[in-house]
């Protein structure tokens, strides 16, 4: 059966509901025809799990400078985030934070009434000798509080929502971005939604691997789309473990936790990260940790003699773990099956973020190439953009900080676009996309989607996670090409259109495969060792040869790397320790 598409059109569609995207709406709301698309309600956009804070040097509790969170960003991304991007974030952050208190955001607060804020990995003052307290909170609910704000303030500016609608493609004319194909999820009806700009906002894509922090939706629409359409990805093979994830689920038991004074431990009881950071231990960044613990556990001291360390808070006082850790308590006890005020909570590293993305510059708008060339009409922000403002690693709670500030950037730069822009949009353009998913649903093939889907997960997670070298990265390379022959005989069973939850399903796979496709080829293609990129057959840093970015290319069935210089405006790379 042919399906039925219906056409719409609007000033600016932003695809995507979390923080990125919200913020860019509240940017635009009132001044222009603007829809927000998302394949949730936006309030479950994954940004609402964002637990420990948003960074900001305001100085509430001891002495900070946006020098200082520059500097710290830079370390932290061994080098490869771009420091013109890093000075606008850093500098940008008080204002971003007080934006937020001003709209509704109930942050915590210290005893002087002020904003609270916390230590957070990799974060410090005088370039890097002491731990500072950067992180502003809302106990450790901060991003649902922000997400809910946001929300609220589309819905008073008049923003119009297509919830539970999944991006399937983006239509392109000669190089413009016109709009989109979306899929109704409730009547499985397809629709044409054309715009004068686009904004992608879609996140990140975690579920290529088995364990993540991320929720079932981190499928990474928009990045595969992109790619698929010919325009280049950077930095993929740059992925992010969050040292603590609770055993075997994953989820996440924030790094709050630790800026309140958690310490891991190995099963001797051991404070090992001692060892490995000495001056700021626990708080050292995340890639840092995350190889520490597996470290350990290689060397026979996981928790009886398995794959976990303990995350120790039993020195705590109850009170701060119930009112400032009141979230992540809870799922240790749900999911841990631990009460944390009296026993230690099993981790192990998580699948928690993605440092590459859809290039854009500043302004959020998506560049075709090394010189930055700008694809018109078409913008992206937050996780499924790659500015690059997180480099090779990431510190924690700058991504909500880079959320915010550059989902507003990219908003205001849309407004600039709307005023340049004068064509009429009213445009046909064909997709073969819907035939393709018609030929999906009546597809009567014998390959099971959720085996495929588990077998990726697993060899990206064997081969392709914290530890990578050539000969596991070209055998999650050939399974990749055994598994995209099988997903072309799939059977999808049930055929209903309404709710078909295996028909997203399946075409999220498809985007999977892609994605980790991509992120092999680009850890491939880096032989050296920066930031969360560990190849154990090249364990060194190597500025010579790859002190520049990755821009991965569709070329033809292959993958092919280009390269792009990093921007280094005032801090030359050293050798990183903490
Ligand atoms: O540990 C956390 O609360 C995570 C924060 C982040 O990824 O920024």
């Amino acid at each position: 059966m042919k399906s039925i598409i219906k056409k719409l059109k609007h000033k600016v569609i932003i695809i995507g509901s979390g923080m990125a995207g919200l913020r860019a709406a509240v940017e635009l709301a009132g001044s222009t025809d603007i829809a927000v698309i998302s394949k949730v309600f936006p309030t479950r956009s994954h940004s609402g799990a964002a637990q420990g804070g948003i960074t900001a040097a305001l100085g509430n509790e001891g002495e900070d400078s946006p020098e200082w969170h520059m500097f710290d960003t830079v370390k932290g991304s061994d080098y490869l985030g771009d420091q013109d991007a890093i000075e606008i974030m850093v500098h940008d952050a008080p204002r971003a934070i007080i934006e937020l208190e001003h709209m509704g955001v109930p942050f915590s607060r210290n005893s002087e009434g002020k904003i609270g804020q916390r230590p957070f990995g990799g974060h410090t003052r005088d370039y890097g000798k002491t731990p500072v307290k950067r992180a502003c909170y809302a106990s450790d609910r901060t991003g649902r509080v922000i997400l809910d704000t946001l929300f609220e303030q589309c819905v008073k500016g008049g923003v119009k929502f297509y919830s539970e609608f999944q991006v399937i493609d983006l239509l392109f004319r000669d190089g413009r971005c016109y709009g989109a194909v979306i899929m109704e999820l409730s009547t499985g009806e397809f629709y044409e939604i054309y715009a004068n700009s686009i904004l992608l906002a879609t996140g990140g894509f975690g579920k290529i691997y088995k364990t993540t922090s991320n929720c079932f939706s981190n499928t990474g629409d928009a990045v595969s789309i992109v790619f698929q359409k010919g325009l280049p990805l950077q930095d993929m093979e740059f992925v992010q473990f969050h040292p603590t994830g609770i055993r075997k689920h994953g989820i996440l038991i924030s790094e709050a936790a630790r800026g309140e004074g958690g310490i891991l431990r190995n099963s001797k009881g051991e404070r090992f990260m001692e060892r490995y950071a000495p001056v700021i231990k626990d708080l050292a960044p995340r890639d840092i940790i995350s190889r520490s613990i597996l470290r350990e556990i290689a060397q026979g001291r996981g928790i009886d003699g398995q794959d976990y360390v303990h995350l120790d808070l039993t020195h705590l006082d109850k009170e701060t773990i119930e009112d400032k850790l009141w979230e992540i308590t809870s799922f240790a006890r749900l999911y841990g099956g631990v009460d944390p005020v009296k026993e230690m909570v099993p981790v192990q590293p998580t699948c928690h973020y993605m440092m590459g993305g859809i290039p854009t510059d500043c302004d959020g708008h998506v560049i075709s190439d090394s010189k930055g060339t700008h694809v018109p009409g078409l913008f992206a922000a937050g996780e499924c953009a790659c500015v690059s403002v997180h480099g090779a690693n990431r510190l924690g709670c700058n991504s909500l900080l880079d959320l915010v500030v550059f989902g507003r950037r990219a908003g205001k730069s849309i407004k600039t676009w709307l005023k340049e822009d004068s064509e009429h949009i009213e445009v046909n353009i064909e997709s073969h996309i819907i035939s393709k998913i018609d030929t999906l649903l009546s597809s009567k093939g014998k390959e099971k989607l959720s085996l495929i889907r588990q077998e990726l997960q697993q060899i990206m997670t064997d081969n392709c996670s914290v530890f990578r070298e050539e000969t596991g990265l070209i055998k999650v390379k050939e399974k990749i090409k055994e598994l995209k022959e099988r997903y072309s005989h799939i059977a999808i069973t049930g055929k209903d259109k309404i709710f078909n939850m295996e028909l997203m399903e399946a075409v999220e796979c498809e985007h999977l495969i892609n994605l980790a496709a991509i992120t092999v080829e680009s850890a491939l293609y880096r032989k050296e060792s920066r930031g969360a990129h560990y190849r154990e057959d090249y364990p060194e840093r190597d500025d010579k040869n790859y002190l520049s970015h990755t821009l991965a290319f569709k070329d033809g069935d292959s993958i092919k790397i280009e390269t792009k210089p990093v921007k280094i405006t005032k801090f030359e790379p050293k050798a990183r320790s903490y």
